[in-house]
């Protein structure tokens, strides 16, 4: 390869095989391509968008091996900076651009952020039950796939949909297709009256080894949190998540001074910044954010450096809303970074896999991103085309009373 590659096509694709995903592709004029994952659930193409018609322009001639300067050109030469939208974008070409620097080299990426710390990454996976008895089945099947760690969601006595629940006990999708959001009904008193009884039974049916981890999905006000985490200090929960929803990131200090279960929050922020107080307050043990929201691996490792220095670990966000890209990415700052906690993986249906043709691989509660050059991701385009966008949103919650609440 010459000293200096240059870009010469940013090409954004939309396929939906099974749920919507946003990829960036990444084509340098020595033949090299870097993909990105741009996914953002319920507003797909408004990063599509934001890639196509202002960023991909300015990419072009770009040397690809200067991804710093380039982060910091699309995020200090906005103007308008932060938000999910610029982050996944910003995320993306971060992404794409690791990619191609490890193909340059030869090198996983893992190798070029200073190599293995870890030989593997010890990951999470969900289980939901719409009632206990089907909720303990769902943790058993993911215990026999040899996971080690299991977020257990319930259903609440009254309401008809719970985050994180199907009734159906299928996997759970959260964005349900539609020209409109879904409307649910929460009730947090109901939620606060059946969780701690739910999950001290997952407890008592798993005996003390299985990590178990639950998602109040911002849903608490800071009292409510207090009080749930204090009711769960007997479950011995790997974290609570999302308690609040944490754009007042000081309510934090009033659970903290209320309870010891281990709080995890994130994986809506996008930048270091919104992470700043909780990290260095101390306010939580794990911090969530999405290799792609939190705009991509050079940002993931700042907010991981800032973390290490107060002892926070990282809990990457890895639902099935975001591509293999992004997990084989996150895997990859996993395996190279000393204050990894543990990586969320969903799972995706098969249809997915053969989208998205991955190095990363699973196996007995661990995940391990792989030896290829680059992420270890190819997309195969062909394929990827029979699946056009669909529209789809992820549900609202309003309260009994009809006003809204968090989702
Ligand atoms: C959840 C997510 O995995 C989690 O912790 O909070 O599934 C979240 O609901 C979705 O990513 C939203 O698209
Ligand atoms: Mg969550």
């Amino acid at each position: 390869m010459s000293k200096h590659d240059t870009i010469v096509a940013a090409d954004v694709l939309v396929t939906s095989p099974g749920r919507n995903f946003v990829t960036l592709k990444i084509t340098t004029a020595e033949g090299l391509v870097g993909w990105g994952d741009a996914t953002l659930n319920g507003r797909e193409l408004a990063v599509a968008s934001y890639l196509r018609d202002h960023v991909a322009p300015l990419l072009v001639g770009r040397d690809p091996a200067r991804i710093e300067d380039t982060w910091q050109y699309l995020y200090r030469g906005v103007y308008w900076r932060r938000g999910p939208v610029t982050m996944t974008a910003i995320g993306a070409v971060d992404l794409a651009l690791w990619d191609i620097k490890g193909k340059t080299t030869g090198q996983p990426v893992y190798q070029l952020l200073g190599g293995a710390v870890r030989d593997r990454i010890l990951t999470y996976t969900h289980a939901t039950g719409w009632d206990v008895p089907q909720l303990l089945d769902s943790v058993d099947v993911q215990r026999e796939r040899g996971f080690l760690a299991v977020r257990a969601q319930m259903g609440v006595p009254g309401l008809d949909t719970v985050y994180g629940v199907t009734r159906e006990g299928a996997g759970y999708e959260p964005a349900g297709r539609g020209a409109a959001p879904a409307e649910e009904v929460w009730d947090t008193a109901a939620y606060l009256r059946h969780a701690p009884g739910a999950l001290a039974a997952v407890r008592d049916h798993v005996g003390p080894d299985l990590h178990l981890l639950h998602d109040s999905h911002h849903r608490l006000t800071p009292n409510e949190a207090a009080r749930l985490g204090r009711a769960l200090e007997d479950v011995d929960l790997f974290w609570l998540e999302d308690v609040t929803p944490a754009e007042n990131q000081e309510v934090l200090r009033h659970v903290r001074r209320h309870t010891t279960t281990p709080l995890a929050i994130g994986e809506v922020f996008n930048t270091v910044w919104e992470c700043q107080s909780l990290i260095t307050e101390q306010l939580i043990d794990y911090v969530r954010t999405c290799v792609t929201h939190a705009g991509g691996i050079s940002s993931l490792r700042r907010i991981a450096a800032l973390a290490d220095v107060w002892q926070v670990k990282l809990g990457p966000h890895g639902p099935s809303d975001v591509s293999p890209v992004a997990l084989a990415a996150s895997l990859h700052v996993g395996l190279a970074t000393p204050n990894f906690g543990i990586q969320e993986y969903m799972g995706y249906e098969p249809l997915v896999h053969e989208v998205f043709r991955h190095d990363w691989s699973y196996a007995d509660g661990y995940l391990h991103p792989g030896d290829s050059p680059g992420l270890g991701v190819d997309v195969d385009e062909h394929l990827a085309a029979q699946f056009p966008y669909e529209r789809a949103y992820l549900p609202v919650a309003r309260r009994r009373d009809g006003s809204m609440t968090d989702w």
